[in-house]
């Protein structure tokens, strides 16, 4: 039996992050289908890209267990940001909760709106510092990605 191996990265720079960010989680959890097994710490992060001067980020990563292939479980990501307020205006802009599927499995797939691993999983400090603390991503690295020391 599989067990865990679905990483997800969530962000929010809107409300009360942190209160955001546990709900999040719970909402994920609501129906009984997926499990969160870890989470990172909360990091507080600049915000990358986006309109100059909006809020700091905190980031945080989770580990998930469930049995939904990957597009019902990003369906169902995309539904608890839109029941925690998120509102799509402009890209990369301030959200209450942002919640992206970084790594399901070993599963590589590349179609409209979904792409695993996760296509900037490896630029991105944000992601990688939390994901670090649940996660051995040395050993998940593709080859020829930079080390992320000093990368955003
Ligand atoms: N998310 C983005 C763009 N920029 N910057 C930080 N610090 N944290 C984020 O979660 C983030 C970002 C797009 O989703
Ligand atoms: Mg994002
Ligand atoms: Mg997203």
């Amino acid at each position: 039996m599989t067990c865990g191996g679905i990483f997800i990265s969530l962000g929010a720079n809107l409300g009360d992050r942190a209160a955001n960010i546990v709900a999040g989680l719970a909402a994920l959890q609501q129906r009984g289908d997926i499990r969160v097994l870890a989470c990172s710490s909360l990091h507080t992060t600049e915000p990358i890209g986006g309109p100059a001067g909006q809020p700091q980020f905190l980031n945080a990563a989770a580990e998930l267990d469930t049995s939904l292939p990957p597009r019902r479980l990003l369906e169902r990501m995309l539904a608890v940001e839109t029941q925690m307020g998120r509102v799509r205006s402009q890209r990369n802009g301030p959200r209450t909760l942002d919640l992206d599927l970084l790594i399901y499995r070993d599963v590589v797939l590349s179609e409209p709106g979904l792409i695993l691993p996760h296509p900037r999983l490896w630029e991105r400090e944000f992601v990688l510092k939390p994901l670090a603390e649940i996660l051995d991503i040395e050993a998940h690295r593709p080859r020829g990605t930079a080390a992320a020391a000093g990368r955003r």
